[in-house]
C-alpha cells in the first residue's frame, strides 16, 4: 500500500468557539494548529478562514493572512488545501475567487444536498464554473463526495472534458442529509470511483474514527479534524486538532501503514 496521507480539517465554516473551545479561528491560532498537526503526521491542511469577527470568510486577504501564518510556523511545507465550499449559503463567485491565489489544492464539491437543516448548493452550472477556474489557475482539485450520486456527477464532468485524471476524491460521510458513514457505503463508493482515482475518507462526528480505521486498512487516505468531529470519544471534546491526527497516526503505524510526509503526499497526488 502507498503511504497514508493524513489531512487535517482544522477549522471548518459551521462551528464556533462556544461549541468547540479548541477551534482555531485566527491566523495565529490556525498557524499553531497546523504546525502541531503537521508535526503529528498530517500532510495536508484543509483550510477555511474567518474574518476579524470570527465569521466564515472567502475573502482573499483572509486566506492570504492564514496561509502566511501557517507557512511561517511549519518547519516542513504542508500542502494547503483551500475550501471552495465555504459556509452554507456563501455565493459561488466568492467561493471560486479564492482560487486566484493559486493554492496547491482546493476542494471541489460535487452536488447539491441537504446539509443539516440547510441546503448546500452546487448546481451543474456551479460545478462547470468551478472546473473552469481550477483549470485557469492550475489548481489541483480534491473532489468532495457526500453521496453516491456525486460520483456520477464527477463522471459527467469527466465526460464533458471539464476535469482530467488523476482524480483525488474525498468521501465526506455522515452529514445529516447525505450518505451515512456505514462501512458498506464506503466500500460501494470505492468500487465506483473513476479509473485513476486516489481516495480518502472524512467521517463526520461519530463516524470519523471507524471510517478512518477502515480506510487505513483498505489503502485509502484519511481526513480528521475539528471541522468534521469535535469529540475525541463519546462525551469528551477533543483538546486539539493534533490530538485527532496523533491518534490516527498511532493506529496506522500499529497496523503497518507508514505515514506520508507533505513531500511524499505531493508525489502521490501528482501535485506540481
Ligand atoms: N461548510 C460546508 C458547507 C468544503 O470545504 O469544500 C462545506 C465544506 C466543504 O466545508
Ligand atoms: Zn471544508
Amino acid at each position: 500500500m502507498d503511504k497514508l496521507i493524513v489531512t487535517a480539517a482544522i477549522t471548518g465554516a459551521e462551528l464556533n468557539k462556544k461549541i468547540c473551545p479548541a477551534l482555531p479561528i485566527t491566523p495565529e491560532e490556525q498557524a499553531i494548529a497546523a504546525r502541531d498537526c503537521i508535526e503529528a503526521g498530517a500532510a495536508i491542511i484543509h483550510l477555511h478562514v474567518r474574518d476579524e469577527k470570527g465569521n466564515p470568510s472567502q475573502k482573499l486577504e483572509d486566506f492570504q493572512a492564514s496561509v502566511n501564518a501557517i507557512k511561517k510556523s511549519c518547519k516542513t511545507n504542508p500542502i494547503i488545501q483551500f475550501s471552495t465550499g465555504g459556509a452554507v449559503g456563501e455565493k459561488m463567485e466568492n467561493r471560486i475567487a479564492s482560487l486566484s491565489l493559486k493554492p496547491e489544492m482546493a476542494s471541489f464539491n460535487l452536488g447539491t444536498m441537504n446539509f443539516g437543516e440547510e441546503i448546500f448548493v452546487n448546481t451543474f452550472a456551479d460545478m462547470r464554473a468551478l472546473a473552469a477556474a481550477f483549470k485557469k489557475y492550475n489548481v489541483i482539485p480534491e473532489f468532495e463526495i457526500y453521496d453516491a450520486g456525486h460520483i456520477d456527477n464527477l463522471k459527467k464532468l469527466i465526460k464533458e472534458g471539464l476535469v482530467t485524471a488523476p482524480y483525488h476524491c474525498q468521501f465526506v460521510l455522515g452529514v445529516p442529509g447525505a450518505m451515512a458513514g456505514d462501512i458498506s457505503g464506503l466500500v460501494y463508493l470505492v468500487e465506483h470511483l473513476p479509473q485513476d482515482s486516489t481516495w480518502g475518507v472524512a467521517g463526520v462526528g461519530r463516524f470519523e474514527l471507524p471510517l478512518a480505521v477502515h480506510a487505513i486498512l483498505m489503502g485509502g487516505n484519511v481526513r480528521v479534524g475539528l471541522e468534521d468531529n469535535i469529540y475525541y470519544e463519546k462525551g469528551k471534546l477533543a483538546s486539539s486538532n493534533a490530538e485527532l491526527v496523533s491518534r490516527i497516526v498511532r493506529i496506522a503505524k500499529e497496523v503497518g501503514r507508514d505515514i506520508a510526509s507533505p513531500e511524499e503526499a505531493k508525489k502521490l497526488l501528482n501535485l506540481p
